[in-house]
């Protein structure tokens, strides 16, 4: 993409009502563009690194065997009635009427809704297990929206509903999404750690948050510094591995959030192996049994031919959120340094002397070689505007031409994360650049 043409549109003032540093980066690399109060226009760059957070999810949900569906963002409230949550959920649930005199309402989760439509046609217990999830849109009309995506009104989840015959299969199914949890914000360079964590509205007893270690962060959580030490990518075992004792890593070390901290195990841990933090939350895993499937009359005949109810199990990635908590852990005082793996552009392509024949050339080539992965400031700007906009909309790799390179044939390599420079041919430049985006 030509940056002459495209719509990516930087500040240089920081906006003043921005409080922390994704929010303020976000605004001023153009992502997004608030339209309201906790909602959010996605621009082009803010909407490429989006799909990408998603597609990593989705892929993790896939192999981990979920099937993927899309459900509506509008319910009706008869749905919420059957399980008796309308009345609880309480002024976060966006409300309203259709020309029928109807109570709908803008979805803030689906539990209700795939049950009733996996109750449309489990027959037995052989449509056991399954795990449905979909990735849309949802509205809570949060008391306090701030700090940008991070807490928004309107905002993307994941969301995956699994249904088992007995608890032993649900917590199978929790121990998959464990899993897949590990894995997917691994893939995106983040060190979430699983922590207990409180049920809340969505019920149940058994629970974990996902949780990203910053300042910023709006939970306060306690953890045991070995799994800070883990390296998840490589040690997560894959889907056909043992996935209980990967688990068992996990909740086998003291992790918990603000609400269920545990002084008196916390006080067993040595002292220098306490580490009390801020953390983002950026998932939450739930089983609860059989809460929905009673309440709203799902039952499927068992083996013996009496009827059961499935037990459930909801997990839900707040993909929007995730946008925000990548920055939060990859920026520095010029702006973003995205991980490979969800960067909106695998590189960016500097020409220093816009109208130089041999920039212009040498430019067009690496341009090509790359599309569409690739963002090619050809402006005609100062090259100190063209650093500082790759710097902050935070590529992973600046491949920059000036004049005496191209005469050269030789173009300087920039790795953003690190700052190191180094001068290449332009295949080994563009070979670089696809290595690090696949690997
Ligand atoms: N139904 C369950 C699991 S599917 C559920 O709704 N869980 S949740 O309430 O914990 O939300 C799931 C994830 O969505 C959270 O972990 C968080 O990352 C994200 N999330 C929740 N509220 C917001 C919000 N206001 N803005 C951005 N992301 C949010």
């Amino acid at each position: 993409m030509r940056l002459s043409r495209a719509f990516l549109p930087t500040l240089k003032e920081t906006p003043a009502d921005a409080q922390i540093a994704s929010h303020r980066l976000m605004l001023r690399a153009g992502m997004v563009r608030q339209t309201s109060a906790g909602i959010y226009a996605w621009l082009p760059l803010g909407w490429r690194v989006l799909r990408r957070v998603e597609q990593i999810v989705r892929e993790e949900q896939d192999a981990a065997g979920a099937q993927e569906i899309l459900m509506p963002t509008v319910q009706t409230a008869d749905l919420w009635r059957q399980s008796g949550r309308y009345d609880a959920y309480g002024p976060e649930m966006l409300r309203f009427k259709d020309r029928h005199d109807r109570d709908m309402l803008y979805g803030p989760t689906n539990e209700e809704m795939v049950t009733e439509i996996f109750r449309g046609y489990a027959r037995s217990y052989r449509d056991l297990p399954r795990n449905l999830y979909h990735i849309q849109w949802k509205f809570r009309d949060e008391v306090r929206p701030r700090f940008g995506v991070m807490r928004g009104r309107e905002f993307l989840m994941k969301d995956a509903y699994s249904f088992d015959l007995d608890r032993e299969g649900a917590q199978a199914s929790y121990r998959r999404m464990f899993v897949a949890y590990l894995r997917t914000f691994a893939r995106m360079g983040l060190k979430a750690i699983p922590m207990r964590a409180a049920t809340g509205p969505i019920g149940g007893n058994l629970s974990h948050e996902f949780v990203v270690l910053a300042d910023t962060g709006e939970s306060q959580v306690f953890l045991h510094r070995d799994l800070l030490d883990f390296d998840v990518l490589r040690e997560a075992p894959d889907y056909e591995g043992d996935l209980s004792s990967a688990v068992e890593f996990w909740t086998g070390r003291y992790a918990a959030t603000d609400e269920e901290h545990d002084e008196a195990a916390w006080a067993a841990i040595p002292e220098e192996r306490r580490v009390s933090a801020r953390g983002i939350e950026v998932g939450h895993i739930f089983y609860f049994g059989t809460k929905y499937s009673i309440s709203m009359d799902l039952k499927v005949p068992g083996p013996d031919g009496a009827l059961v109810a499935p037990e459930m199990g909801s997990y839900g990635i707040g993909v929007s959120r995730l946008v925000g908590a990548l920055i939060e852990a990859n920026h520095d005082e010029a702006g973003i340094r995205w991980p490979d793996a969800v960067a909106p552009f695998a590189a960016a392509v500097l020409n220093l002397k816009q109208g130089d024949g041999a920039c212009d050339a040498l430019c067009d080539r690496l341009h090509a070689a790359l599309a569409p992965d690739c963002l090619y400031d050809d402006r005609a700007e100062r090259a100190g505007v063209k650093f500082a906009d790759a710097d902050l909309m935070g590529h992973p790799w600046q491949a920059i031409v000036g004049p005496r390179g191209a005469a050269a044939g030789r173009v300087e390599l920039k790795r953003r994360a690190t700052g190191e420079r180094q001068e290449v041919s332009p295949e080994d430049a563009v070979a670089r650049i696809r290595e690090s985006r696949s690997a």
